[in-house]
């Protein structure tokens, strides 16, 4: 399924593809906003295991607040230490699901986590949006490792950083965040504000490309 949502045309009005150059040349980077285009992706992450699961851990049925498919192909860059909290200006809190499609390592760019700082809250961010430097050199950062199918759980207020993929093999991964259900849809007016709020945020000659409404990104421009 991951295939087939990579395998789509660019558009500006439905789905949104990302792109980024690396040394192999172009590559996708991120698809955003395909639930309401593919059937098999949207019956998995809106009913069964993973909606229920995610409905547990909040105690209350969750809904889908947004969802994106990370490529990380050969020579795809990695992500600066950063909460996602501070990127989701609706709801109170979220979970995400991730949902290795390749295996995470730490040579193609898995995750790192920093354990149990989630409980603190909004931690104090720079001017991208992103940890200070010094907030994110005090923390202990733990790689988590994932086989092709596995699944992890994770707060918006966990920390969380990745590396470039400097090896010959894709991390491609299936990011699906979720809100309490009491909240309400929330994912209409995310991805509604989302373009506007990322513009208001262009990022000056040379900075690495927004993907986001934060600038965690390090990867390059494919003009570049
Ligand atoms: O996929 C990755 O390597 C990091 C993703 C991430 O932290 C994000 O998209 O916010």
């Amino acid at each position: 399924m991951v295939d087939d949502v990579a395998a789509w045309p660019t558009t500006d009005d439905r789905w949104h593809h990302y792109h980024e150059q690396t040394e192999h040349g172009p590559a996708l980077t991120r698809t955003e906003n395909f639930l309401p285009y593919h059937e098999g992706l949207r019956n998995l992450l809106t009913a069964g295991t993973l909606v229920d699961a995610v409905g547990q851990l909040f105690g209350e049925p969750a809904r889908v607040f947004k969802e994106k498919i990370n490529y990380k192909l050969p020579g795809g860059a990695g992500f600066a230490p950063h909460q996602d909290a501070r990127a989701y200006a609706y709801g109170s809190h979220h979970i995400t699901c991730l949902v290795a499609i390749d295996a995470n390592h730490v040579d193609n760019g898995c995750l790192w986590f920093a354990p149990a700082q989630h409980r603190r809250g909004l931690l104090d961010t720079d001017d991208t949006g992103c940890l200070p430097r010094e907030v994110a050199a005090s923390l202990t950062w733990r790689p988590a490792t994932m086989a092709p199918g596995g699944v992890a759980f994770f707060s918006s207020f966990a920390p969380h950083k990745s590396d470039a993929n400097d090896s010959p093999q894709a991390r491609r991964s299936l990011y699906v965040t979720y809100s309490p259900g009491s909240e309400g849809d929330l994912r209409r007016a995310y991805y509604s504000d989302r373009a506007k709020t990322m513009s208001e945020h262009e990022p000056g000659d040379g900075a690495p490309p927004r993907i986001s409404t934060i600038g965690h990104f390090q990867g390059r421009d494919v003009s570049s």
